[in-house]
């Protein structure tokens, strides 16, 4: 049910949300959306700008903004839960499905772990078989319009049933391994999975 664009306020809305099992346990609601990141907001040119998969698969493969974009699209509405504390509820985002992407290569039969890349060194680990649920996506919009640099503009991964900090944002590709290599925040005491469901926000596995 989509609690947004309902009367209330927020503690209403958050009380309704948590009766409905919406929020993971120690989260409350935003009704904002909170700009969180390390580092700056990376410049984007689309002429430069590439998409690359490789590590295990027969073929690694690099996609421009423009091919990138001729993908087909599609649009998922999903909760987003950061590991701070915060959920955001019902957000439309518009984009690739991490399947769609995925069938443009042909993984080696080890290939169960992924590391995704984005700009300025920032990584996130997710198992392979965690990216391909229906609800994964590379996504260029939010709720309707083109997604704002600060959120990752142009492209972040959205991994909803994860802690948010897997949801890439300026996302520009990512590796397929045999065995887990752990991104930025899991190296520095972030949970190896991170699921929000059991509360998994700090070091261990
Ligand atoms: N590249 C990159 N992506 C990132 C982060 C980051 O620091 N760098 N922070 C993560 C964290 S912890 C969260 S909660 C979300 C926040 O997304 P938002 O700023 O759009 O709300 O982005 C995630 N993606
Ligand atoms: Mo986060």
């Amino acid at each position: 049910m989509a609690l947004f664009g309902r009367d209330g306020n927020r503690k209403e809305l958050e009380n309704l949300a948590r009766r409905e099992g919406r929020l993971p346990p120690g989260q409350s609601l935003t009704l904002k959306w909170p700009v969180l990141h390390y580092g700056g907001v990376p410049v984007f040119d689309p002429a430069t700008w590439d998409f690359k998969i490789s590590g295990e698969v027969e073929e690694p493969l690099r996609l421009t903004w423009e091919e990138f974009r001729a993908l087909p699209q599609t649009e998922v509405v999903s909760d987003f839960h950061c590991v701070t504390r915060w959920s955001r509820l019902d957000n439309h985002w518009r984009g690739v499905l991490f399947t769609d992407v995925l069938k443009l290569v042909k993984p080696k039969p080890g290939a169960q772990f992924t590391l995704l890349l984005a700009e300025e060194g920032y990584t996130a680990n997710v198992p392979l078989a965690d990216l391909q649920r229906p609800d994964v996506l590379f996504a260029f919009e939010h709720d309707c319009a083109p997604l704002p640099a600060e959120h990752g503009g142009p492209l972040r991964l959205v991994v909803p049933h994860l802690y948010g900090w897997k949801s890439v944002k300026w996302v520009r590709g990512f590796l397929l391994l045999d065995q887990e290599r752990l991104g930025f925040w899991e190296r520095n005491g972030y949970h190896a999975y991170g699921d929000p469901w059991r509360e998994q926000r700090y070091s261990g596995r």
